[in-house]
């Protein structure tokens, strides 16, 4: 069997561990230069002094990472649309959300407490681009996620009768974390332009902001599958293959 190309090996950890990571290229780090000025002008705009999360917009486009769109491309198989803004997510003064394993989640399953009927998650990837140099140490709030966790949720959700409601999709994530199934999860990090290209159904968090001196900041872009425009969780998850002959 002939070897297999960088991109088809980039595909196979994408499927298997739901999450790949990709080195800054020209593209993310002239993008960089962009962003930074523009995160550190929002958190001003915002509340500065404010600890903990800070849950903004950045109004710049994906960067045209050269492998990004490759792998884009053949995950998303046509149309290929690219965001024009992101969720700014920055970290300053001290944030810890432990308490919930790291605030482990899925993207859209989530809930802020028991009340909250939760939202549907429209996007098919989450792609993290990382907006400063993100060294692997405790106390910097880095991203974590759950290595082959994408799993998990479709397991459960395919256990779901397709007329669940959004809450009762919710409470079986929420009550099935990664975190309490015995899986490790895995810190990311990076130097600024680092790529992390994410399957919708990872379960994610993040570790404790203990630094002051530090200010996090991450953009996400969530990309939607255009192919079938539809909420993701009800989108054929074969289509995300479909492309590719196994
Ligand atoms: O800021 C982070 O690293 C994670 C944010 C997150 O998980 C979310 O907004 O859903």
């Amino acid at each position: 069997m002939p070897d297999k190309s960088p991109l088809e090996q980039i595909l196979d950890a994408f499927e298997t561990q739901g999450f790949v990571r990709l080195e800054p290229d020209s593209f993310s780090t002239e993008w960089v230069e962009k962003a930074k000025p523009l995160a550190d002008e929002e958190v001003r705009k915002s509340e500065p002094s404010k600890p903990g999360w800070h849950n903004l917009q950045l109004k710049l486009p994906m960067p045209r990472h050269e492998v990004l769109m490759r792998v884009m491309d053949e995950l998303l198989a046509q149309k290929l649309s690219i965001p024009q803004s992101a969720q700014l997510s920055t970290l300053a003064n001290g944030f810890d959300k432990s308490e919930r394993r790291h605030h482990c989640h899925v993207d859209g399953y989530d809930r802020k407490d028991e009340e909250d009927q939760g939202t549907l998650a429209w996007h098919a990837l989450l792609i993290g681009v990382l907006i400063v140099n993100l060294p692997d140490r405790d106390g910097l709030g880095n991203p974590v996620v759950w290595p082959g966790s994408h799993r998990l949720t479709r397991r459960t959700l395919s256990a779901i009768k397709s007329d669940a409601t959004s809450r009762s999709v919710g409470d079986a994530i929420w009550n099935a974390p990664a975190s309490s199934q015995s899986m490790q999860h895995l810190r990311l990090h990076g130097p600024a332009g680092t790529i992390f290209v994410m399957d919708h159904d990872i379960h994610h968090g993040m570790i404790p902001h203990t630094d002051p001196d530090f200010l996090r900041h991450i953009a996400y872009y969530r990309v939607p599958d255009t192919a079938t425009d539809k909420v993701h969780y009800i989108v054929d998850r074969d289509h995300f293959f479909r492309s590719r002959s196994r």
